[in-house]
C-alpha cells in the first residue's frame, strides 16, 4: 500500500516547544512535543505521499473565525511575559495564567483590561495546561496555513490532502484557547470549503471532544459538526462539554452532534461510532469533509482510554472514503510517538482504498 494524496506542512511547527504543561498546579513534561509532527511526516513520506510546504494565507482569510482581541493577544503574549520580568523573578520561561476572567467573577461588567501579562492570560487561556513560549505563536500561525493550503488542495483537486498542523486546533474557540490549542485549523479548513461547495462536515475522530470545532460552528447550519470521543463525563478533558445533548442552537440546531464513548472502548464501538458519523453527514447534505484527525483514541495513546486499533483506524478511513466527498485531514492530537505515524497512515490508506 502506499499513499497518493499530498501531505502539507511547515518546518515552522518546531519553534512551537511547550515546555511542559501546568496540570494541577504541577508543571509536568507535557506530550505535545515537536517530535509528533517529525515521525508522522517521515512515515508519511515513507509511503509515499507528496510533501508540499504551507503557503502563508493573509491574515484576513486565516484569522477570521477568531475574536481580533485573541489574536493580537496571542501574537504579543510571550513578549509581553518576557518584558514582565517573570522568567527572571519567580522564574516562569512560559506564559501560564494566573486569575481566569470567569463568567462567576464577572458576572455582566465588562472586564478591565490588566496590566499584569499573568492576568491577561487568564482572560484568553482557559486551562493551564497550554503555555506560551516564544516560538508559539508563529507555529500557531504556520498551522493554520497549512489547514488553509490544504483544503485550497482538495478544491483544485476534488480528492483529498492531508495537513500535519501542529500545534493542534480543535479545542480553540473564537476568543480563548486552551487543550494545546491554539487556533483553529480544522474550522479553517472547513470554512474555505464550505466558501467553494456549499454545506460541509467536520468529522472529529480525536479522542477528545472537539469543543472548539463545536463552538465556532453551533449556529451555523452549513458547516455539520460531528465528534466522537471518550465521555468528558466520565472524566476526561474537555471535561464540561461535548455531551450527545448538544445538538446545536438557532439557524444550526440539528448541525452538531456528539457520540461520548466510555473509557476502554474498542474498535467495534468506536468504529460504528464513525460510520454513524458518516451516515449523519451524508443524511445532512455534506458537500465536502474535514476530519479532525486525532490518532489519540488508540490503545497505548498516552492522554486517552480508548482502545482503538490501527485496524479501526483503517477502516475509520474506509467509511471516511466511502462518503466519496472532497476531504481535508487536519492532524489534531495523538502523543505516542511509536505509533503516530503508523496510525494516521493507516487511516488516510483505508480512505483511499475506498474511493
Ligand atoms: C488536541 C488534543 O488532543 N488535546 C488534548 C488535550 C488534553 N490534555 C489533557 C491533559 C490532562 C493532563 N494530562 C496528564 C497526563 C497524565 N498521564
Ligand atoms: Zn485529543
Amino acid at each position: 500500500m502506499a499513499i497518493s494524496m499530498p501531505m502539507v506542512w511547515s518546518e515552522r511547527h518546531r519553534l512551537h516547544e511547550p515546555g511542559g504543561e501546568v496540570w494541577v498546579g504541577v508543571r509536568t513534561p507535557g506530550t505535545e512535543l515537536p517530535e509528533r509532527a517529525e515521525r508522522i511526516r517521515r512515515e508519511l513520506v515513507r509511503r509515499g505521499a507528496p510533501l508540499v510546504e504551507a503557503r502563508e494565507a493573509p491574515n484576513d482569510d486565516a484569522l477570521r473565525l477568531h475574536d481580533p482581541a485573541l489574536v493580537d493577544y496571542l501574537a504579543s503574549a510571550w513578549e509581553r511575559w518576557e518584558a514582565s520580568g517573570l522568567t527572571a523573578d519567580p522564574g516562569q520561561d512560559r506564559v501560564v495564567p494566573y486569575l481566569f476572567a470567569h463568567p462567576g467573577l464577572l458576572g455582566e461588567v465588562e472586564p478591565i483590561e490588566p496590566a499584569a501579562p499573568a492576568a491577561l492570560a487568564g482572560r484568553f487561556a482557559y486551562d493551564t495546561m497550554t503555555l506560551i513560549g516564544p516560538g508559539t505563536w508563529a507555529a500557531a500561525r504556520s498551522a493554520l496555513d497549512v489547514a488553509i493550503t490544504t483544503a485550497d488542495l482538495v478544491l483544485d483537486s476534488d480528492t483529498a490532502a492531508y495537513a500535519l498542523c501542529r500545534p493542534p486546533g480543535h479545542h480553540a474557540t473564537r476568543g480563548a484557547f486552551g487543550g494545546s490549542c491554539y487556533l483553529a485549523n480544522a474550522a479553517a479548513a472547513a470554512a474555505r470549503l464550505a466558501d467553494q461547495l456549499g454545506r460541509v462536515a467536520v468529522i472529529d475522530v480525536d479522542a477528545h471532544h472537539g469543543n472548539g470545532t463545536q463552538s465556532l460552528f453551533y449556529e451555523d447550519p452549513d458547516v455539520l459538526t460531528g465528534s466522537v470521543h471518550v465521555d468528558p463525563a466520565a472524566g476526561w478533558f474537555p471535561h464540561f462539554l461535548g455531551a450527545a445533548r448538544e445538538a446545536g442552537s438557532g439557524p444550526g440546531a440539528g448541525a452538531n452532534r456528539n457520540v461520548p464513548l466510555p473509557p476502554g472502548t474498542g474498535d467495534s464501538r468506536w468504529t460504528e461510532a464513525v460510520e454513524g458519523l458518516c451516515r449523519w453527514a451524508r443524511q445532512g447534505g455534506a458537500r465536502g469533509l474535514v476530519v479532525a484527525l486525532g490518532v489519540d483514541a488508540a490503545g497505548g495513546d498516552p492522554e486517552s482510554p480508548l482502545e482503538v486499533t490501527a485496524e479501526g483506524y483503517r477502516a475509520a478511513g474506509r467509511a471516511l472514503g466511502a462518503l466519496g466527498l472532497p476531504t481535508a485531514f487536519v492532524q489534531e492530537g495523538g502523543y505516542d510517538l511509536a505509533t503516530i505515524g503508523p496510525l494516521v497512515a493507516e487511516t488516510l490508506e483505508g480512505f483511499e482504498q475506498a474511493r
